[in-house]
């Protein structure tokens, strides 16, 4: 497949100023008739009109009023082509679809029988022939037609300004967008369904309707979408002074969807998995994550839709910084310090297992790519997360206000334009009067870089001296790196643990932390007036995307985990008290040693356990080990078999000499009241299903009645699942009579309810019990489908990407299972395949006797005729 260049950029050589769609919509076969109005490009020295279409038929093309005919224009390679064009035109195009036989869910497509469309990135092309690219932005009017008794609601982007009645049993809406949008903002939803609506007051004193649209079964679980509309709505308004444009905006779930959610310009088109939520159904997590997303889309309508990108190369500008606003209000969203320590430790755990390897694999790219071949592959956690990071970092150099007035620049030059990262950059250096050139290097060079820290204390002088230095390794196609420009936020902690003035030469303020900001290739601070040798609190909340290399002693650790100031740091050294040990425990594992755990560090989780002036919440995630897949990273080469086995035995460790504190922990955090999804309650049942399941991983069936019990008696989704779960992870459901039918039990009580029968197939999928055997056996259950994205995701993708240990299991199975249902489901949903591809990433790091079996799983794959998304992933995996 051809690969598309960011350096190739030229500019559209003509421009839509308005587009009128007018659809006629059945399963089948629907209509499509575009009238546009473009006009040439002064910027452009290309004389043709050139616009995009895929799996379109074209039925006719007529040019300022007159039909055109070959060689009027061309088609060739999804492009039409009218050769030199007169400078402004109006085209009307008819083209027919079939949304029946769209399983790829990107254009017009069904869901249970109701129409959606998904145009991001290049989903518009498979509606109508356009220019179809975000610097192409025109004002769009929408007229849909269809039979009025299936299809009873119409809705597109912006404002409703006429409806009415059709012969023959139809009847039409059209929609009128006001701001000019590139086309893959655009959206429609005809259907079946119904929905939630009220009234919001801005803060400008305007009243504006918003509306959260469902089936109708699932109207009573809308509630949490719509207060967290609300609140996204008034957090942008306080946080960032912006306002919604719009007077309606509307949000609609669909079952069948590719990714989370998408921005369209006033319809917003939901997963349903972050619109539907009563304690029924959902997790705390399901709460957390529907109010993050319902923010996230809304935080676009400035960050993405009022200000666009000028190509998808730029794909960070949006999305990068659009993810640190949802992770700010998430953060504010908590109203608590250690709520925003929370949060801050979720974001970077999620960093750590999903973008660290992605930056030191085969698909490693920059935040602004610099190549693709599918842009769908470059939805990635790197321009997603670490992007996120990007933006996060200017927050910490220029301070909250300079942030603010760098965030004010960039709408006031910017808005309604399309613009790259550089442009965002220049709006953060301006307002603040910073030379920010250097800073640049975080979006043009891949890799996690690694920040070198040695202190040396001079107790004479009392003076801290302390050197960073920073590295890069090589990644694909980038074999030199300058260095960056690194935030690293410094704390100083005293025997007693409390924070030390950190104060330079020529301070006037010695404030108890400060970020130190690392530019060279070395640089050296010295701290003076420094009364006792310090213990070094390094890289303070996260400051920088980086890996932090920096000797420190067990004892100086369990100082940090016990004291820091620094909520995250001190998470952090419990962390590293853990991979450390885990890490040699792996090592034992391998050389068939006798595994053993220390007392000191068990009795540094006793602590954390015991400390109740600490939150659940925070003491929930200390307590968690690392994951085997940040385990693993660590390692020369991947043993996951090996990795597994030492976690398992570092749990049960625990449970075993913890197991008084673990079942206090358990009574005392029982919540009281009926269910609420807050942080303080999430937090305490988060610590509470945490005890049980180290309580479960004992040979004690009175703690697999209990947790059956829970399973029974839980008025809430988060207790229920995570009895379960627990049962079926450590063999209980197999083990306790009880216990057996429990699986079935949760079946039949959710058979209705997809979002659930999604966690009943991931939590078997994942358990350490289920191979490749269990899994295809589930496959063949009549509720399961490869058509559904959440559907094959919580199966298939829970089991290749979830279940380390078994995945990669001796014999290889693993890897057949992934390779037959990655060719299957590429033919059905190249989008999701594609993911699923990503599975094999690592598979050069594994211990030799997985790598051929890989290997071989990897050749069988790419010998097959596949999608041009899964083509270009297999194809850098092999190389
Ligand atoms: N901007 C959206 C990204 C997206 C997408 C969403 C659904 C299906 C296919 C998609 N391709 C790209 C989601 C977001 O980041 O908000
Ligand atoms: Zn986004």
């Amino acid at each position: 497949p051809a690969t598309v260049y960011r350096l190739d950029y030229t500019a559209s050589s003509f421009l839509a100023d308005r587009i009128d769609l007018v659809f006629d919509l059945a399963p089948s076969v629907t209509q499509v008739r575009a009238t546009t109005e473009l006009h040439r490009n002064p910027d452009s020295e290309n004389r043709d009109i050139v616009l995009y279409g895929e799996e379109l038929e074209l039925v006719r093309i007529a040019m300022n009023g007159k039909v055109l005919a070959k060689p009027d224009y061309a088609t060739d390679n999804g492009e039409l082509r009218i050769p030199d064009a007169p400078d402004k035109v109006t085209l009307v195009i008819d083209t027919l679809l079939h949304p029946d036989q769209n399983t790829s869910l990107m254009g017009l497509y069904l869901s249970n029988g109701n129409f959606f469309t998904q145009c991001e990135a290049e989903g518009f092309r498979k509606i109508t022939y356009f220019p179809d690219r975000p610097d192409v932005m025109a004002t769009y009017t929408v007229t849909l037609r269809a039979d009025r008794e299936k299809y009873p609601v119409l809705l597109s982007n912006g404002n409703l300004v006429e409806e009415g009645d059709l012969p023959n049993g139809r009847h039409y809406a059209k929609w009128e967008d006001p701001f000019k949008k590139p086309s893959y903002l655009f959206a429609l939803v005809a259907g079946n369904l119904v929905c939630r609506e009220e009234t919001f007051r801005l803060a400008d004193g305007r009243d504006v309707l918003l509306q959260v649209w469902v089936e109708k079964n699932n109207l009573d679980k809308t509630a949490h979408a719509m207060e967290s509309l609300k609140h996204s709505i008034r957090w942008d308004e306080r946080r960032f002074g912006l306002e919604l444009d719009l007077d309606r905006f509307m949000i609609v779930a669909v079952s069948d969807f590719n990714m989370g959610a998408m921005e369209n310009k006033g319809l917003n088109i939901f997963n349903t998995r972050y619109v539907l939520a009563n304690p029924r159904i959902a997790t705390d997590l399901d709460y957390a994550n529907i109010e993050s997303v319902v923010g996230h889309e809304y935080f676009h309508n400035w960050t993405g839709n009022r200000v666009t990108c000028r190509d998808w190369f730029q794909l960070s500008l949006k999305e990068g910084l659009t993810v640190f606003r949802d992770q700010e209000f998430s953060a504010d969203r908590t109203g608590s310090e250690s709520g925003r320590a929370v949060k801050r430790i979720e974001d970077v755990r999620t960093l750590r297992q999903l973008q660290f390897p992605e930056d030191a694999g085969p698909m490693a790219h920059p935040v602004r790519p610099d190549s693709y071949q599918e842009i769908n592959n470059f939805y990635t956690v790197t321009v997603y997360e670490k992007g996120a990071e990007v933006v996060r970092m200017y927050q910490t150099l220029l301070g909250r206000d300079g942030f603010r007035k760098g965030m004010d620049l960039y709408f006031k030059r910017h808005d309604g334009q399309a613009v790259t990262c550089t442009d965002f950059l220049a709006a953060m250096a301006d307002a603040n009067g910073r030379d920010l050139s250097q800073f640049e290097r975080w979006y043009s060079q891949a890799g996690t870089p690694r920040v070198k820290l040695q202190s040396h204390y001079d107790e004479k002088n009392r003076t801290l001296t302390l050197i960073l230095s920073q590295s890069c390794p090589q990644t694909p196609g980038q074999t030199e790196k300058q260095p960056f420009l690194i935030p690293v936020a410094i704390g100083l902690l005293d025997s007693h643990g409390k924070d030390m003035p950190l104060r330079m030469e020529g301070d006037k303020a010695a404030p108890n932390s400060r970020t130190l900001e690392l530019s060279e290739e070395s640089q050296t601070f010295t701290f003076i007036d420094v009364a006792e040798k310090p213990v070094v609190s390094a890289l303070r909340n996260f400051s920088a995307p980086v890996i932090l290399e920096y000797e420190q002693s067990d004892d100086e650790l369990l100082h940090l985990l016990s004291h820091d100031s620094d909520h995250f740091n001190r998470w952090e050294a419990g962390q590293r008290l853990a991979l450390r040990r885990l890490l040699s425990l792996t090592k034992a594992v391998q050389a068939d040693r006798t595994l053993t755990l220390d007392s000191a560090f068990i009795d540094a989780f006793r602590a954390v356990l015991t400390d109740t002036a600490l939150d659940p919440a925070l003491r929930e995630l200390a307590l968690t080990l690392p994951g085997e897949m940040m385990i693993a990273e660590k390692t020369d080469e991947i043993d996951p078999a090996a990795t597994h086995r030492a976690r398992q035995f570092m749990r049960r460790t625990l449970a075993e000499n913890l197991e008084k504190e673990w079942l206090n922990a358990w009574q005392e955090n029982r919540t009281e009241g009926a269910y609420r999804p807050t942080p303080q309650d999430a937090g305490k049942r988060a610590l509470k299903n945490l005890a049980l399941s180290y309580l479960l991983l004992l040979d004690k069936p009175a703690y697999g009645r209990m947790a059956i019990d829970q399973y029974h008696t839980a008025d809430n989704m988060s207790d229920r699942l995570a009895a379960l779960t627990s049962l079926v992870h450590s063999g209980w459901t197999d083990k306790l009579p009880e216990a057996k039918a429990l699986p079935d039990h949760f079946y039949r009580e959710y058979e209705n309810e997809a979002l659930v029968i999604d966690k009943w197939f991931s939590l078997q999928a994942t358990s350490p019990n289920a191979d490749t055997a269990t899994v295809r056996k589930l496959m063949k259950h009549p509720a399961f489908t490869l058509k559904n994205p959440n559907r094959a995701r919580s199966l298939i993708f829970g089991f290749c990407h979830n279940n380390m240990a078994q995945f990669h299991a001796a014999d290889g199975s693993g890897y057949t299972f992934w390779s037959e249902n990655l060719i299957e489901l590429d033919r059905i949903n190249p989008q999701v395949a594609a993911r699923l591809a990503r599975c094999m990433d690592q598979w050069k790091r594994y211990i030799p006797s997985l790598r051929k079996p890989a290997e071989q799983a990897l050749r069988n794959v790419s010998e097959q005729s596949l999608s041009r998304d899964t083509r270009e992933i297999i194809g850098k995996t092999l190389s």
